[in-house]
């Protein structure tokens, strides 16, 4: 079975919930199609589980741009956008 999420937003314990309620398994594939951080309380360790996954692909939403217009690319007033966005906690959870 082909699965679709988006706006996941950091609600970990719903993902894994959402996925035992599914029966999720190696035979199935997830598509992500963006903003799986920010707002909810545990975007690491969704972005970790979801990258140890080989059957899950994601694409990067706005909230992913906004991390990566900070972080990585350290643009004009991104950190700034990210927190008006409710990047903050995971800006913190990411760098300390
Ligand atoms: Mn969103």
């Amino acid at each position: 079975m082909v699965y679709c999420m988006a706006d996941i937003h950091g609600e970990y314990g719903r993902f894994r919930k959402m996925l035992e309620t599914i029966g999720f398994s190696d035979g199935d594939r997830l598509y992500i199609i963006g903003d799986m951080i920010d707002r909810g309380p545990d975007s690491i360790d969704l972005v970790l589980d979801v990258m140890g996954r080989k059957n899950v692909v994601f694409l990067l939403g706005n909230h992913e741009e906004m991390c990566l217009d900070d972080l990585v690319r350290h643009a004009y007033g991104a950190r700034e956008r990210w927190a008006m966005n409710k990047g903050g906690e995971t800006r913190r959870d990411l760098l300390y």
